[in-house]
């Protein structure tokens, strides 16, 4: 079976750009890729620049396209191209934008013929070995009557048997996204983003990592990791790590031994990674800085108590000034996220939220409003409270995506629906945000 897994472009269906940031390889479906060939089923990963790059896919039997919600309209388009070019291709969708919502976008999309929900490797393998969609768990297809057919998948895989280093794709991959720019992550110097888990028991109302990976956490073993990095280093003289996983900094155990693998390469390797104030100390931290760490981002999202109450954030605020005051001793740099717009945030809110991280005397910061993705608790608040309709993340959203992406810069270079809290008008709301966005951006630490 002829086989291809497709990033649509970072575009609208009219050709015009979406800016959304995009410095990394596709992690999803090169993992899928290596899931497939380790049980002897060859495919192609496809990064498309433009939409008419789709006819040449049409020697393709069944293409899996990967979406966000902010690629969501391009990956729709993507599928009603393929069909057109090839109506016997079987297309299959998954990603995050998928998760909570695939009797949506089944219903919806009759050119896409099944949704795969949550992690997609063995779900691809069995619909590559032409198993009926139906009676494969994760994935959600349509019944004969138009019905959504959709069982659970449970399996999940060991994350340590996906071969990566020897497969070629990945490594011409490797070559063309080394030396990004990712703002504090990644300075540009020979460097990579890796992800060694998959999960976080964190059950924040806006984020969509719940429904992909089902709030369960699992990791790469230390070794295998560092044996990895090892060979980033040789193969491809990599200087530079940004490890993207939801919560780097997890169980102590799992920290000390990478701490230990990774202290060898510390001379010429450093990185940086998200972490969860309630996760590090002073001994974890010092660890950390003595095997290469250089840069840690701590989501905090909310200053309010209210806030940080209504997203289900279980941090205080003595945790986070601990947090940042441990990790600058232990000489490591520190940045924090900030996020705005949840139901019920006022202004006194905001104002709580800008001296607090204005005091903090950051090295780096986000300040972002919040995101809608589907299946996500704000996401629901906000078609209950009308802010939303589900139409907009099923056919073009938002109803003008260029004046949002334009208007929601500097606060995020988005290109999708945000929460506009009660008292503020869409416009209001956003002045609002790139002025506070900017006062924090006074505060922070000059690159020395
Ligand atoms: C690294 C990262 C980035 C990097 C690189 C992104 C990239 N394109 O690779 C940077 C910093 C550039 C980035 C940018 C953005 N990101 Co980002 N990012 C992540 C992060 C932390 C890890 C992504 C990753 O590699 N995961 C590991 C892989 C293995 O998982 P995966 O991609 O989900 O794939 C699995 C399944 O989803 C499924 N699957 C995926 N695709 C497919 C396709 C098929 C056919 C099948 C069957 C299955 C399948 O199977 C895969 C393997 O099991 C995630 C959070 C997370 N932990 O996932 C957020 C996340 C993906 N990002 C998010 C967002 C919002 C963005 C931006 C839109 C931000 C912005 N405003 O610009 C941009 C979009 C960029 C783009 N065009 O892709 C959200 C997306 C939410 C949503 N519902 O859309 C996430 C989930 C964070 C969150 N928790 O809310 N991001
Ligand atoms: S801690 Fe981070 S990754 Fe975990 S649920 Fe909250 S926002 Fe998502």
């Amino acid at each position: 079976m002829k086989l291809a897994l497709l990033k649509p472009p970072d575009q609208y269906p009219d050709g015009s750009s979406c800016s959304v940031q995009n410095y990394t390889m596709p992690y999803g479906i090169l993992d899928i890729q290596a899931y497939l060939l380790r049980h002897g089923v060859p495919s192609q990963v496809k990064v498309l620049e433009r939409f008419d790059e789709i006819p040449t896919l049409c020697r393709y039997e069944v293409i899996g396209i990967t979406t966000l919600t902010a690629t969501c309209h391009a990956a729709y388009h993507c599928a009603e191209l393929i069909k057109a070019t090839n109506p016997s291709c079987t297309v299959v969708m998954g990603g995050p934008h998928c998760n909570g919502f695939f009797r949506q976008i089944l219903n919806a999309h009759l050119q896409i013929d099944a949704v795969v929900v949550g992690e997609g490797e063995s779900p691809m393998l069995e619909i590559a070995r032409g198993d009926p969609m139906d009676q494969i768990p994760g994935v959600a297809s349509r019944n004969p009557d138009g019905s959504v057919n959709f069982s659970f998948n449970r399996k999940r895989i060991d994350l340590n048997a996906i071969s990566r280093i020897d497969n070629e794709q990945e490594n011409s991959f490797v070559q063309q996204y080394m030396s990004q720019r990712l703002g504090k992550f990644l300075t540009g110097s020979n460097g990579i983003v890796l992800s060694s888990s998959r999960g976080c028991p964190g059950k924040c109302i806006f984020c969509s990592s719940p429904y992909t990976w089902g709030g369960v956490v699992r990791r790469l073993s230390p070794v295998v990791l560092a044996e990895r990095i090892e060979a980033f280093i040789n193969r491809f003289a990599i200087r530079e790590i940004f490890f993207a996983d939801d919560t780097f900094v997890g169980e102590p155990e799992w920290m000390r031994e990478f701490c230990s693998c990774m202290r060898k390469f510390a001379e010429k390797l450093k990185w940086s990674c998200l972490g969860r104030v309630d996760m590090v100390d002073g001994q974890i931290l010092d660890m950390m800085a003595s095997a290469g760490c250089r840069y840690i981002k701590y989501g905090i999202e909310s200053a309010s108590h209210n806030v940080m109450a209504s997203m289900g954030k279980n941090i205080g605020l003595e945790q986070v000034q601990q947090a940042v005051d441990e990790t600058k001793r232990a000489g490591i740099e520190v940045g924090c996220g900030f996020m705005v717009g949840f139901p019920g945030e006022t202004r006194d809110d905001m104002r709580e939220t800008e001296a607090f991280a204005k005091s903090l005397q950051l090295n780096a910061f986000s300040y972002t409003a919040t995101m809608l993705f589907p299946g996500t608790p704000i996401f629901k608040i906000a078609l209950r409270e009308g802010k939303i309709t589900e139409d907009e993340f099923l056919y073009w959203m938002p109803k003008d995506p260029k004046k949002a992406m334009r208007a929601a810069s500097p606060v995020s270079r988005d290109c999708q629906p945000i929460y506009v809290p009660d008292g503020f008008t869409y416009e209001s709301f956003l002045s609002e945000c790139t002025r506070r966005y900017h006062a924090i951006e006074r505060s922070i630490l000059p690159i020395t």
